[in-house]
Protein backbone atom coordinates (compact mmCIF):
# COMPACT_ATOMS: atom_id res chain seq x y z
CA UNK A 1 0.00 0.00 0.00
CA UNK A 2 1.07 3.78 -1.08
CA UNK A 3 1.80 5.66 1.88
CA UNK A 4 0.12 8.38 2.73
CA UNK A 5 1.87 11.30 4.39
CA UNK A 6 0.84 14.07 6.66
CA UNK A 7 2.62 17.45 7.94
CA UNK A 8 2.10 21.04 9.21
CA UNK A 9 4.28 23.78 10.47
CA UNK A 10 2.54 26.70 12.63
CA UNK A 11 2.96 29.94 10.81
CA UNK A 12 3.91 31.55 14.72
CA UNK A 13 6.91 33.61 13.38
CA UNK A 14 9.87 33.34 11.53
CA UNK A 15 11.09 29.79 10.30
CA UNK A 16 14.17 28.61 11.34
CA UNK A 17 17.23 26.66 9.41
CA UNK A 18 15.89 24.17 12.33
CA UNK A 19 12.54 23.39 10.50
CA UNK A 20 14.05 23.66 6.59
CA UNK A 21 16.29 20.94 7.83
CA UNK A 22 14.23 19.01 10.11
CA UNK A 23 11.26 19.15 7.64
CA UNK A 24 10.81 21.39 4.91
CA UNK A 25 13.91 20.15 2.83
CA UNK A 26 12.69 16.70 2.42
CA UNK A 27 8.76 16.90 1.70
CA UNK A 28 9.24 16.63 -2.01
CA UNK A 29 10.73 13.55 -1.96
CA UNK A 30 8.81 12.40 0.11
CA UNK A 31 5.87 12.79 -1.96
CA UNK A 32 7.04 10.32 -4.29
CA UNK A 33 6.16 7.70 -1.42
CA UNK A 34 2.32 8.44 -2.12
CA UNK A 35 -0.35 11.18 -2.02
CA UNK A 36 0.96 14.13 0.83
CA UNK A 37 -1.28 16.63 2.48
CA UNK A 38 0.72 19.44 3.73
CA UNK A 39 -0.77 22.38 5.53
CA UNK A 40 -0.21 25.63 7.21
CA UNK A 41 -1.22 24.90 11.21
CA UNK A 42 -3.11 28.50 11.36
CA UNK A 43 -5.28 27.45 14.27
CA UNK A 44 -2.38 26.15 15.89
CA UNK A 45 -0.42 29.42 15.84
CA UNK A 46 -3.58 30.61 17.85
CA UNK A 47 -2.33 29.21 20.61
CA UNK A 48 -0.17 31.84 22.14
CA UNK A 49 -0.73 35.28 21.84
CA UNK A 50 -0.37 36.60 17.76
CA UNK A 51 -1.15 39.59 15.93
CA UNK A 52 -3.86 38.91 13.34
CA UNK A 53 -1.52 40.85 10.47
CA UNK A 54 1.51 38.56 11.59
CA UNK A 55 -0.51 36.01 11.58
CA UNK A 56 -1.61 36.56 7.93
CA UNK A 57 1.52 37.31 6.44
CA UNK A 58 3.20 34.39 8.32
CA UNK A 59 0.92 32.06 6.73
CA UNK A 60 1.30 33.58 3.31
CA UNK A 61 5.24 33.39 3.90
CA UNK A 62 4.75 29.76 4.83
CA UNK A 63 2.86 28.60 1.89
CA UNK A 64 5.36 30.19 -0.27
CA UNK A 65 8.36 28.30 1.96
CA UNK A 66 7.12 25.12 1.34
CA UNK A 67 6.67 26.20 -1.93
CA UNK A 68 10.03 27.31 -2.37
CA UNK A 69 11.08 24.19 -0.85
CA UNK A 70 10.24 22.40 -3.85
CA UNK A 71 6.77 20.81 -2.85
CA UNK A 72 5.04 20.18 -6.23
CA UNK A 73 1.61 21.05 -5.64
CA UNK A 74 0.43 18.28 -8.34
CA UNK A 75 1.91 15.70 -5.88
CA UNK A 76 0.86 17.06 -2.72
CA UNK A 77 -1.98 19.00 -1.57
CA UNK A 78 -1.40 22.16 0.02
CA UNK A 79 -3.93 23.76 2.01
CA UNK A 80 -5.03 26.14 5.33
CA UNK A 81 -5.80 24.36 8.50
CA UNK A 82 -8.56 26.72 8.86
CA UNK A 83 -9.99 26.78 5.55
CA UNK A 84 -11.16 23.09 5.75
CA UNK A 85 -13.55 22.91 8.67
CA UNK A 86 -13.48 19.26 9.18
CA UNK A 87 -10.25 19.86 11.13
CA UNK A 88 -12.22 21.75 13.80
CA UNK A 89 -15.63 19.68 14.01
CA UNK A 90 -13.01 16.15 14.44
CA UNK A 91 -11.86 18.37 17.32
CA UNK A 92 -15.16 18.40 19.19
CA UNK A 93 -15.57 14.86 19.12
CA UNK A 94 -11.65 13.61 19.69
CA UNK A 95 -11.55 15.92 22.77
CA UNK A 96 -13.81 13.55 24.32
CA UNK A 97 -10.98 10.79 23.58
CA UNK A 98 -8.24 12.43 24.96
CA UNK A 99 -7.44 12.94 29.26
CA UNK A 100 -6.27 15.56 31.17
CA UNK A 101 -3.68 13.08 32.51
CA UNK A 102 -1.99 12.50 29.36
CA UNK A 103 -2.29 15.86 27.83
CA UNK A 104 -0.99 17.78 30.61
CA UNK A 105 2.38 15.26 30.54
CA UNK A 106 3.13 16.99 26.72
CA UNK A 107 6.37 18.75 27.38
CA UNK A 108 5.56 21.15 24.61
CA UNK A 109 2.74 22.08 26.88
CA UNK A 110 4.45 21.78 29.88
CA UNK A 111 7.23 23.88 28.06
CA UNK A 112 5.50 26.50 26.90
CA UNK A 113 3.08 26.97 29.67
CA UNK A 114 5.95 27.25 32.04
CA UNK A 115 6.48 30.77 30.21
CA UNK A 116 3.45 31.92 31.20
CA UNK A 117 1.53 33.10 34.37
CA UNK A 118 -1.17 30.46 35.01
CA UNK A 119 -4.09 33.07 34.13
CA UNK A 120 -3.03 33.62 30.76
CA UNK A 121 -2.58 29.86 29.61
CA UNK A 122 -5.20 29.42 26.81
CA UNK A 123 -7.51 26.21 26.79
CA UNK A 124 -5.89 25.66 22.96
CA UNK A 125 -2.39 25.35 24.27
CA UNK A 126 -3.21 22.86 26.54
CA UNK A 127 -5.62 20.65 24.25
CA UNK A 128 -2.95 21.42 21.37
CA UNK A 129 -2.37 17.95 20.86
CA UNK A 130 -6.08 16.81 20.50
CA UNK A 131 -6.36 19.52 16.92
CA UNK A 132 -2.89 17.95 15.81
CA UNK A 133 -4.44 14.17 16.44
CA UNK A 134 -7.30 15.47 14.24
CA UNK A 135 -4.98 16.50 11.71
CA UNK A 136 -3.65 13.35 10.97
CA UNK A 137 -6.00 10.93 11.27
CA UNK A 138 -8.53 12.99 9.20
CA UNK A 139 -6.30 11.96 6.04
CA UNK A 140 -5.26 8.46 7.07
CA UNK A 141 -2.04 9.52 6.86
CA UNK A 142 0.17 6.48 7.72
CA UNK A 143 3.48 8.65 7.74
CA UNK A 144 3.92 12.04 9.44
CA UNK A 145 7.59 13.87 8.93
CA UNK A 146 8.52 15.65 11.86
CA UNK A 147 11.13 16.87 13.98
CA UNK A 148 12.08 15.58 17.47
CA UNK A 149 9.93 17.26 19.70
CA UNK A 150 6.98 16.72 17.79
CA UNK A 151 7.41 12.10 17.65
CA UNK A 152 5.27 12.39 21.54
CA UNK A 153 2.45 14.39 19.80
CA UNK A 154 2.14 11.88 17.09
CA UNK A 155 3.05 8.80 19.94
CA UNK A 156 -0.04 10.30 21.34
CA UNK A 157 -2.25 10.51 18.50
CA UNK A 158 -1.61 6.57 18.19
CA UNK A 159 -2.75 6.02 21.41
CA UNK A 160 -6.12 7.94 20.72
CA UNK A 161 -6.30 5.69 17.50
CA UNK A 162 -5.95 2.65 19.27
CA UNK A 163 -8.57 3.45 22.11
CA UNK A 164 -10.99 4.88 19.64
CA UNK A 165 -10.59 1.89 17.46
CA UNK A 166 -11.16 -0.54 20.45
CA UNK A 167 -14.15 1.03 20.95
CA UNK A 168 -15.70 1.48 17.59
CA UNK A 169 -14.16 -0.54 15.01
CA UNK A 170 -12.01 -0.32 12.50
CA UNK A 171 -12.43 3.33 11.87
CA UNK A 172 -8.97 5.46 12.46
CA UNK A 173 -5.62 4.40 10.62
CA UNK A 174 -2.44 4.16 12.60
CA UNK A 175 -0.09 6.80 11.75
CA UNK A 176 3.40 6.85 12.21
CA UNK A 177 6.07 9.40 12.94
CA UNK A 178 9.18 9.97 10.62
CA UNK A 179 11.98 11.98 11.70
CA UNK A 180 15.41 13.02 9.23
CA UNK A 181 18.39 10.69 10.21
CA UNK A 182 20.71 13.61 10.37
CA UNK A 183 18.93 17.14 11.42
CA UNK A 184 15.99 16.06 13.37
CA UNK A 185 17.03 18.51 16.26
CA UNK A 186 19.04 21.22 14.84
CA UNK A 187 20.44 23.05 17.69
CA UNK A 188 20.85 27.27 18.44
CA UNK A 189 24.01 28.91 17.44
CA UNK A 190 24.33 30.41 20.60
CA UNK A 191 23.49 27.54 22.58
CA UNK A 192 23.85 24.23 21.01
CA UNK A 193 22.11 22.38 24.22
CA UNK A 194 18.96 23.70 23.52
CA UNK A 195 17.26 23.36 20.31
CA UNK A 196 16.69 25.82 17.37
CA UNK A 197 13.49 27.72 17.91
CA UNK A 198 11.70 30.72 16.11
CA UNK A 199 10.08 31.29 19.86
CA UNK A 200 13.83 31.54 20.96
CA UNK A 201 15.35 33.74 18.61
CA UNK A 202 19.20 33.63 20.23
CA UNK A 203 21.34 31.69 17.78
CA UNK A 204 18.86 31.07 15.28
CA UNK A 205 19.40 31.11 11.23
CA UNK A 206 16.28 32.46 10.23
CA UNK A 207 14.73 31.46 6.34
CA UNK A 208 14.58 35.26 5.09
CA UNK A 209 17.92 36.55 6.42
CA UNK A 210 20.57 38.31 4.68
CA UNK A 211 23.37 35.97 3.75
CA UNK A 212 25.79 38.12 4.90
CA UNK A 213 23.88 37.50 8.50
CA UNK A 214 23.47 34.34 8.18
CA UNK A 215 27.36 33.63 7.51
CA UNK A 216 28.15 35.72 10.31
CA UNK A 217 25.82 34.10 12.79
CA UNK A 218 27.78 30.50 11.81
CA UNK A 219 31.29 32.31 12.16
CA UNK A 220 30.55 33.53 15.66
CA UNK A 221 28.59 30.07 16.90
CA UNK A 222 29.57 28.99 19.81
CA UNK A 223 32.44 25.89 19.29
CA UNK A 224 34.16 23.92 22.20
CA UNK A 225 37.46 23.79 23.69
CA UNK A 226 39.46 21.45 21.97
CA UNK A 227 40.72 21.93 18.34
CA UNK A 228 38.81 18.72 16.13
CA UNK A 229 36.29 18.44 14.38
CA UNK A 230 34.54 14.93 15.74
CA UNK A 231 31.10 14.34 16.36
CA UNK A 232 30.76 14.24 20.28
CA UNK A 233 27.43 15.88 21.19
CA UNK A 234 28.28 15.38 25.00
CA UNK A 235 31.71 17.25 24.75
CA UNK A 236 31.12 19.15 21.69
CA UNK A 237 27.95 20.13 21.23
CA UNK A 238 28.66 22.96 18.90
CA UNK A 239 30.67 21.32 16.62
CA UNK A 240 28.42 18.82 16.67
CA UNK A 241 25.88 20.54 15.49
CA UNK A 242 27.44 22.64 12.60
CA UNK A 243 28.47 19.14 11.38
CA UNK A 244 25.31 17.94 11.47
CA UNK A 245 23.73 21.08 9.74
CA UNK A 246 26.38 20.52 6.83
CA UNK A 247 26.05 16.87 6.67
CA UNK A 248 22.11 16.98 6.46
CA UNK A 249 22.30 20.19 3.72
CA UNK A 250 24.59 17.82 1.37
CA UNK A 251 22.46 14.42 2.47
CA UNK A 252 25.39 12.98 3.59
CA UNK A 253 25.64 10.65 6.63
CA UNK A 254 27.97 12.66 9.88
CA UNK A 255 30.61 10.36 9.33
CA UNK A 256 31.10 10.92 6.24
CA UNK A 257 31.39 15.23 6.72
CA UNK A 258 33.60 14.02 9.36
CA UNK A 259 35.97 12.41 7.21
CA UNK A 260 35.69 15.06 4.96
CA UNK A 261 37.09 18.29 7.79
CA UNK A 262 39.86 15.67 8.70
CA UNK A 263 42.83 18.26 9.76
CA UNK A 264 40.41 20.84 9.71
CA UNK A 265 40.60 24.15 12.14
CA UNK A 266 37.60 25.86 13.66
CA UNK A 267 37.89 28.83 11.74
CA UNK A 268 38.17 26.64 8.34
CA UNK A 269 35.24 24.64 9.30
CA UNK A 270 32.71 27.18 9.65
CA UNK A 271 33.95 29.43 6.71
CA UNK A 272 33.16 25.58 4.73
CA UNK A 273 29.63 25.33 6.91
CA UNK A 274 28.75 29.08 6.00
CA UNK A 275 29.42 28.29 2.40
CA UNK A 276 27.01 25.59 2.19
CA UNK A 277 24.82 27.10 3.95
CA UNK A 278 24.37 30.41 2.60
CA UNK A 279 24.59 28.35 -1.45
CA UNK A 280 21.75 26.41 -0.06
CA UNK A 281 19.58 29.15 1.51
CA UNK A 282 20.43 31.46 -1.26
CA UNK A 283 18.97 29.31 -3.88
CA UNK A 284 15.94 29.01 -1.66
CA UNK A 285 15.07 32.61 -0.58
CA UNK A 286 14.80 33.31 -5.12
CA UNK A 287 12.75 30.78 -4.82
CA UNK A 288 10.51 32.31 -2.37
CA UNK A 289 10.66 35.66 -3.88
CA UNK A 290 9.18 33.90 -6.87
CA UNK A 291 6.16 32.69 -5.35
CA UNK A 292 5.24 35.57 -3.43
CA UNK A 293 5.72 38.16 -5.11
CA UNK A 294 3.89 36.55 -8.19
CA UNK A 295 0.91 35.50 -5.35
CA UNK A 296 1.41 32.26 -6.99
CA UNK A 297 0.85 30.29 -3.60
CA UNK A 298 -3.08 32.00 -3.48
CA UNK A 299 -4.02 29.41 -6.69
CA UNK A 300 -1.86 26.69 -4.91
CA UNK A 301 -3.94 27.30 -1.63
CA UNK A 302 -7.87 27.39 -3.31
CA UNK A 303 -6.91 24.11 -5.12
CA UNK A 304 -5.36 22.35 -1.69
CA UNK A 305 -8.32 23.78 0.54
CA UNK A 306 -10.82 22.06 -2.07
CA UNK A 307 -8.80 18.87 -2.30
CA UNK A 308 -8.46 18.54 1.50
CA UNK A 309 -12.34 19.42 2.14
CA UNK A 310 -13.35 16.19 0.02
CA UNK A 311 -11.18 13.81 1.46
CA UNK A 312 -11.72 14.89 5.25
CA UNK A 313 -15.44 15.29 5.04
CA UNK A 314 -14.85 10.94 4.33
CA UNK A 315 -13.81 10.25 7.41
CA UNK A 316 -15.62 13.09 9.74
CA UNK A 317 -18.58 11.50 8.18
CA UNK A 318 -17.04 7.75 9.14
CA UNK A 319 -16.24 9.16 12.67
CA UNK A 320 -19.72 10.77 13.26
CA UNK A 321 -21.36 7.45 11.89
CA UNK A 322 -19.11 5.52 14.61
CA UNK A 323 -19.89 7.34 17.19
CA UNK A 324 -23.54 7.83 17.23
CA UNK A 325 -24.04 11.16 15.51
CA UNK A 326 -27.68 10.87 13.65
CA UNK A 327 -27.32 12.46 10.24
CA UNK A 328 -31.07 13.40 8.79
CA UNK A 329 -29.85 16.36 6.45
CA UNK A 330 -27.96 16.18 3.20
P1 LIG B 1 8.20 26.81 18.22
O1 LIG B 1 9.64 26.92 18.51
O2 LIG B 1 7.46 28.09 18.11
O3 LIG B 1 7.49 25.75 19.01
P2 LIG B 1 8.71 25.09 16.10
O4 LIG B 1 9.70 25.58 15.12
O5 LIG B 1 9.08 24.01 17.04
O6 LIG B 1 8.14 26.35 16.78
P3 LIG B 1 6.88 24.48 14.00
O7 LIG B 1 7.28 25.63 13.21
O8 LIG B 1 5.44 24.21 13.94
O9 LIG B 1 7.35 24.61 15.49
O10 LIG B 1 7.71 23.23 13.57
C1 LIG B 1 7.64 22.77 12.28
C2 LIG B 1 8.42 21.51 12.14
O11 LIG B 1 9.81 21.79 12.25
C3 LIG B 1 8.10 20.47 13.23
O12 LIG B 1 8.00 19.20 12.63
C4 LIG B 1 9.27 20.54 14.15
O13 LIG B 1 9.50 19.30 14.77
C5 LIG B 1 10.40 20.90 13.18
N1 LIG B 1 11.47 21.61 13.89
C6 LIG B 1 11.34 22.71 14.64
N2 LIG B 1 12.53 23.08 15.16
C7 LIG B 1 13.45 22.17 14.70
C8 LIG B 1 14.87 22.00 14.90
N3 LIG B 1 15.56 22.84 15.66
N4 LIG B 1 15.47 20.96 14.28
C9 LIG B 1 14.77 20.10 13.50
N5 LIG B 1 13.43 20.20 13.30
C10 LIG B 1 12.77 21.22 13.88
N1 LIG C 1 2.46 20.62 16.25
C1 LIG C 1 3.29 20.84 15.12
C2 LIG C 1 2.55 21.42 13.94
C3 LIG C 1 1.44 20.52 13.56
C4 LIG C 1 1.60 19.21 12.95
C5 LIG C 1 0.27 18.72 12.81
C6 LIG C 1 2.69 18.47 12.55
C7 LIG C 1 0.12 20.74 13.73
N2 LIG C 1 -0.58 19.67 13.29
C8 LIG C 1 0.04 17.47 12.26
C9 LIG C 1 2.45 17.21 11.99
C10 LIG C 1 1.14 16.71 11.87
C11 LIG C 1 4.40 21.77 15.58
O1 LIG C 1 4.28 22.46 16.52
N3 LIG C 1 5.46 21.78 14.91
Amino acid sequence: MADRILTGIKPTGKLTLGNYIGVLKHLNEMTDRGEAFIFIADLHALTLPIDPNELRQNSIDLACFYLAAGLDPEKAVLFLQSEVSAHSELNSIMQNYLYMGELSRMTQFKDKSAKMKENAIGLGLFAYPVLMACDIVLYNATVVPVGEDQVQHVELTRDLVNRFNNRYGDILQMPKAEMRKVGARIMSLSNPTIKMSKSDPKGDIFLKDDLAVVRKKIMSAVTDTGCEVKYDVENKPGISNLLTIYAALKDISIEEAEAHFVGYRYGDFKKEVADVVCEDLGKFQEKYHYFLDNKLYEEVLKKGAKRANEESQKLLKKVKQAVGLLTVSE
